[in-house]
């Protein structure tokens, strides 16, 4: 079962299953027009949404309407250093910072930072953004966690958190604008609802990059290969701090080009996990 926000012809914005057949169920026919509060239901969830889905709700072809990040006022944050991969990728980046890298990989507190507010997530096949001042520009391939109030896990979708490996590398005390400016996050196409973590777990990762119609980069990875558990990365965001609309949270990369690739305006970046869907974003220069 896979919940989204959609956007009509008449730009009102509806609440919606995206079905296996391709098309927009419309929950706002059941009264549903907020997503967070249906995430505080946790276990019976799945069970209404099959039933509601069941009584023959209104429903659009995906490809006519204007599928939007599904969340509506929850924080976004992002774990980072969760893979091999990803340690290995900073530590060549800088080796100023390696030894900070290195530490946080194997340390018990996970590294986690705030990544966007909702209203500037962009959604499916809005432009992603590469910062100007950057030579160095990537897309990260993740999986996100959606956490309701009490930071349960009610769902995941996927997450692009767009980065400067250049701002990154200098300095990491740089990291808050190599991580968040404009058109820096995207999110959707919409929330896998009824997987468990052992599910998820199963899943892979694909990242490809096209330039001028043809794959500039290709590359893929298991969700299994995430060094801590969901649980965990979970219970540090919700440590201390309390976020009463849920909040969603990126588990961090494991797919990274090599250290000659820099994104270019007019790329585009498409992530597929299975077991939620693909996420596609043409980018540009902010
Ligand atoms: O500090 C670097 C951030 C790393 C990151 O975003 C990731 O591993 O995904
Ligand atoms: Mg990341």
């Amino acid at each position: 079962m896979k919940l989204c926000r959609f956007q009509d012809a008449s730009k009102n914005i509806h609440v919606g299953l995206l079905a296996e057949d391709d098309r927009v169920l419309d929950l706002g026919a059941a009264g549903i027009d907020r997503i967070f509060p249906l995430l505080e239901e946790e276990e019976g969830l799945e069970s209404r949404l099959a039933a509601l889905a069941a009584q023959g709700l209104p429903s659009l072809p995906a490809g006519q309407v204007q599928l939007l990040p599904p969340v509506e006022r929850q924080e976004v944050w992002a774990a980072g250093v969760t893979y091999l991969r990803s340690k290995t990728a900073r530590m060549e980046e800088s080796s100023f910072s390696a030894n900070a890298y290195d530490r946080v990989y194997d340390a018990a507190r996970p590294e986690i930072f705030f990544k966007s507010l909702a209203e500037k997530v962009v959604g499916p096949r809005e432009p992603v953004g590469i910062r100007r001042d950057s030579r160095w520009n990537v897309p990260e391939p993740e999986l996100a966690l959606v956490l309701n109030s009490r930071g349960r896990i009610a769902g995941y979708t996927i997450g692009n958190d767009m980065s400067s490996r250049e701002i990154e590398g200098e300095n990491l005390l740089y990291l808050p604008q190599a991580k968040t400016y404009h058109r820096s996050c995207a999110l959707g196409p919409a929330i896998r609802i009824g997987a468990g973590e052992e599910d998820a777990r199963a899943w892979s990762i694909s990242l490809e990059i096209r330039r001028a119609g043809c794959a500039a980069f290709e590359g893929r990875t298991s969700v299994s290969n995430i060094k801590r558990t969901f649980s965990e990365l979970a219970e540090y965001l919700f440590r201390c701090q309390s976020f009463p609309h849920g909040a969603v949270l990126l588990t961090g990369t494991g797919v990274v080009p090599a250290n000659d690739f820099t994104l270019q305006p007019g790329d585009s970046v498409h992530i597929a996990i299975s077991g939620i869907g693909r996420l596609e974003n043409p980018v540009t220069e902010v």
